[in-house]
């Protein structure tokens, strides 16, 4: 069995809906289990600042896929869900990401694990943070709560519960 953490994210639509059905579709996947999930947060958009606030939620799946079938997985998710194709950083009905898998380091053309932006994300870090905060970044090595401290930018503006 793989332990793995998932962030999502959505600024489009109903986003804690969509978020909330992308969790429970999720769960009730025969080769999945949601083990853990973070509050879900509102926050401010990171990178480019003309998008919506979003809602951002990160959970612990324990699963059979291994890490490709899983990013198959979440991208055909993602379209079930209602995600529209558009530009890169756009508007999103949901994005689904891999952030860790095991202690897998993966850079393969499709994925990169762990997440290649994981520490500079507040809005990830925290919440990862929430459901396991002894956590270890695989590249590293470092615990990823002492990534924290650093100058992080904040983007969370609420947390909701
Ligand atoms: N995702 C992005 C770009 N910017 N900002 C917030 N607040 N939340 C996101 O999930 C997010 C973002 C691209 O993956
Ligand atoms: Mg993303
Ligand atoms: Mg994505």
């Amino acid at each position: 069995m793989n332990k793995t953490y998932l962030g999502l994210g959505s600024n489009v639509g109903d986003s804690l809906l969509i978020v909330k059905n992308g969790i429970s579709t999720i769960d009730s996947n025969r080769s999945c289990t949601v083990t853990g999930r973070s509050s879900f947060y509102e926050t401010t958009p990171y990178g480019n600042l003309n998008l919506s606030n979003f809602i951002n939620c990160v959970i612990e799946v324990e699963t059979e896929f291994e890490s490709l079938e899983l990013f198959d997985y979440t991208k055909a998710l993602e379209n079930e869900l209602g995600r529209k194709q558009r530009e890169h950083w756009g508007p999103r009905e949901v994005d689904i990401d891999i952030l860790l898998f095991n202690q897998d380091v993966i850079n393969s053309g499709k994925l990169t694990v762990p997440h290649s932006d994981l520490i500079n994300r507040d809005f990830v870090l925290i919440p990862l943070l929430e459901i396991n905060d002894a956590l270890i970044h695989p590249v590293s090595k470092k615990l990823l709560r002492d990534y924290l401290n650093t100058n992080m930018e904040n983007h969370i503006l609420k947390k909701l519960k």
